[in-house]
């Protein structure tokens, strides 16, 4: 049978599995030009994930977040969840209603289908802002779209920069299609990753400082005329305007704020402009005050040397829009920043929070103040998940969902052009995203027919939508999006390195640097190569959960490899063993994402920061956090 990773990750692997008396075993499809049969440890390990026991089988209710689970009937706990609504609806308006939903599940029907019945109540849609959203604002600024390069052009490239990205455990088939195209790799990254350890060059850059980097590579390469001159002419607006900006940058200045040697700034200026290098731009490191202005500047380096979309960000095969049907709406949705969720909940003014494929008690930065949020509110919560989760436990009705191993589904990537077919292989606990969303529309009496589309009615009209068969999706596994002729969908229709979007914004036009310090350690909390997120913590067993520090600043403070010590800030503490790195540098300490609080007690979320980025989609700013540490 053909199925397809449905994480939130780059690769979006097509696999074969099989179900035999009574398991799963799963491989990779050998076919896929991009995940080219091999799958990552946490594709291997999915059969495990897919029986655990963990897994939820019957729904779960309770009158209060301090009372005992119940566990009841599908009828019944439906019938809790439609009453809710309605009385909810009818005290408190439909826009006291918020549904909550991420990518747990990348599945065009699994991600969406719920939110048509959310439209149809003029239910508060979220304004997602979590991931990568800085990038994408920045992109638009410059290029009026983040979708770069199809990385199957890697084929003809010489060189890729990681930036802010580490592809070897985000990104295993993107970074293992650059080493078969034998391309040279290079890495901008605060820590020494797996990714850095094995690339060709490696610049280890002070956080934040990514703008003044950028700026002085183009300063280099401006000043020594490596630059496209006619590329230049044809698609670029504001270059003069842009010459002249960065006339006043002094280098030293760039290297002493960046902690990286001119002559690593010019080296990287001229091999990048003679290879015509491709910048995969990370999501990961834009989760930071600076991250849209770093994403603007870094983006104006492929135009400079005359690389058209010679960047890697975002990809956007199809319009997947009719599965979420926002056309059932009969008023303009009340969006809510998604970063802002406590303080939406702290000013009353949502009243039911229905959570799907996402774990936001986990996954949400400033978890003392969401929490504190919830219990001192009368919000109504249900969450539809696989597992009793974080969430779920702050949760008044508890779902079972199953996964993607149990329905049908497709799914795109936003790293490449292919579209991937999931058929169902087995059948164990839970319903589907959407299989819950009609019970819901019939429990409320509602019988507008686009709630009752089969998850196949519904991926046919996408497929044919954008010109796709579905029998041919069916024969082959998996289809390629052509992509067809590109054009800048910025104000002046080219490049604009004088962002005229941005500065409509109240953001300077140019890519602006602004130091952001903070008083002790900057904190960062990057991915896992184990974990998406918070998945897999539960069912696998195995996390990484240390604090990595500096030699230096671990002596400073008379802490050992291994030694028990506490983290702390404004917002929380948490206790957890030390590791001490070179690979982190001074200033700097790392806590990986995420983890179960349920499990470990903790999380690093309890002292991230949730300060969002006003001006480029109240992004995220994860990595903006300070932390003091000490031996216990
Ligand atoms: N194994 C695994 N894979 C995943 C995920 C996971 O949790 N685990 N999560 C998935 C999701 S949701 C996403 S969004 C992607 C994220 O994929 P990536 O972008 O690869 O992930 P991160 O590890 O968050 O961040 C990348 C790097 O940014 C660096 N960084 C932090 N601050 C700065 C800075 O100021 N400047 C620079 N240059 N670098 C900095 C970090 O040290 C880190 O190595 O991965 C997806 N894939
Ligand atoms: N400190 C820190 N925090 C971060 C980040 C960071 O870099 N640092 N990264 C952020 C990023 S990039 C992201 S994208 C977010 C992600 O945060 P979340 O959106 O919360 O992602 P996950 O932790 O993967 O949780 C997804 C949930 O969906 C459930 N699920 C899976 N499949 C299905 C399904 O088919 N149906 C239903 N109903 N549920 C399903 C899973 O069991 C899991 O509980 O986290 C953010 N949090
Ligand atoms: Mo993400």
């Amino acid at each position: 049978m053909f199925s397809v990773c449905m994480r939130d990750c780059y690769d979006t692997c097509a696999i074969i599995s099989e179900f035999k008396n009574g398991r799963l075993t799963v491989r990779g499809n050998p076919n896929h030009p991009i995940t080219r049969g091999f799958l990552c440890p946490k594709g291997a390990m999915l059969p495990k994930w897919f029986h655990s026991k963990e897994r939820l089988k019957s729904p779960l209710i309770r009158e209060t977040l301090e009372d005992e689970f119940e566990e009841v009937e599908w009828e019944e706990a439906i019938k809790l969840v439609a009453e809710k609504l309605r009385e909810t609806i009818k005290n408190h308006g439909s826009e006291s209603v918020l549904v909550y939903n991420y990518a747990g599940d990348r599945g065009v029907v699994n991600y969406a289908f719920p939110l048509r019945l959310f439209h149809y109540l003029n239910a508060a849609m979220l304004d997602y802002g979590i991931c990568e959203r800085a990038g994408q604002e920045a992109l638009k600024d410059v290029y009026g779209s983040a979708v770069g390069m199809d990385p199957e052009k890697l084929k003809s490239q010489k060189l890729i920069v990681y930036w802010g990205v580490n592809p070897f455990w985000t990104n295993l088939h993107g970074f293992m299609l650059a080493k078969k195209y034998g391309l040279e790799k290079w890495v901008v990254d605060v820590v020494r990753t797996e990714t850095a350890k094995r690339s060709e060059k490696f610049f280890q850059i002070r956080p934040n400082t990514d703008v003044l980097f950028a700026l002085g590579i183009a300063k280099v390469i401006v000043e020594n005329k490596l630059y496209d001159k006619e590329f230049i002419r044809e698609n670029v607006y504001g270059f003069e305007e842009f010459k002249e900006y960065i006339k006043k940058l002094d280098l030293d200045f760039v290297s002493k704020e960046t902690g990286i040697e001119k002559e690593e700034i010019e080296e990287f200026a001229f091999k990048y402009s003679e290879k015509k290098g491709v910048i995969h731009i990370g999501y990961g490191f834009q989760r930071s005050l600076n991250g849209g202005e770093a994403v603007r500047a870094i983006s104006i380096l492929p135009a400079l040397v005359g690389h058209k979309f010679g960047f890697i960000y975002d990809m956007k095969t199809i319009d997947k829009s009719y599965a979420e049907g926002d056309f059932l709406r009969t008023k303009p949705a009340k969006r809510i920043p998604q970063m802002k969720l406590a303080e939406y909940i702290e000013s009353g003014e949502i009243k039911f929070l229905y959570i799907y494929n996402s774990n936001p008690f986990a996954s949400l930065p400033n978890q003392g103040r969401l929490r504190k949020a919830i219990k001192e509110s009368d919000v109504f919560v249900v969450t539809h998940d696989i597992f009793l989760t974080d969430t779920a436990l702050y949760s008044h009705v508890v779902l079972p969902s199953n996964t993607f191993f149990e329905r049908f589904d497709i799914a795109d990537s936003y790293y490449h052009r292919y579209i991937a077919l999931n058929e169902p292989v087995a059948k164990l606990y839970g319903k589907s995203n959407s299989e819950v969303t009609r019970m819901l529309a019939r429990a409320l009496g509602i019988t507008n027919p686009y709630l009752y589309e089969s998850d196949e009615e519904v991926i046919r009209k996408v497929l044919e939508m954008n010109g796709l068969s579905l029998d041919e999706l069916k024969r082959k596994g998996f289809i390629k999006v052509e992509e067809g002729e590109r054009r800048y969908e910025t104000p002046s229709g080219k490049i604009e390195f004088y962002s005229q979007r941005a500065f409509e914004r109240g953001l300077s036009p140019f890519p602006e640097y602004k130091p952001v310090k903070g008083k002790g350690l900057q904190l960062l909390s990057p991915t896992w190569k184990l974990t998406i997120t918070s998945q897999y913590h539960n069912t696998y067993n195995i996390i990484d959960p240390y604090l990595y520090i500096n030699p230096k600043d671990a002596s400073a403070r008379g802490i050992k490899d291994n030694d028990e010590v506490e983290v702390f800030n404004e917002r929380g503490k948490l206790r957890t063993r030390a590791r001490i790195s070179e690979d982190v540098p001074e200033g700097v300490v790392v806590l990986y994402k995420a983890f179960w609080v349920k499990l470990l007690e903790w999380n690093v979320n309890f002292l991230t920061t949730d300060k969002v980025v006003e001006k480029y989609g109240n992004a995220s700013a994860f990595h903006s956090t300070w932390v003091e540490v000490k031996r216990v």
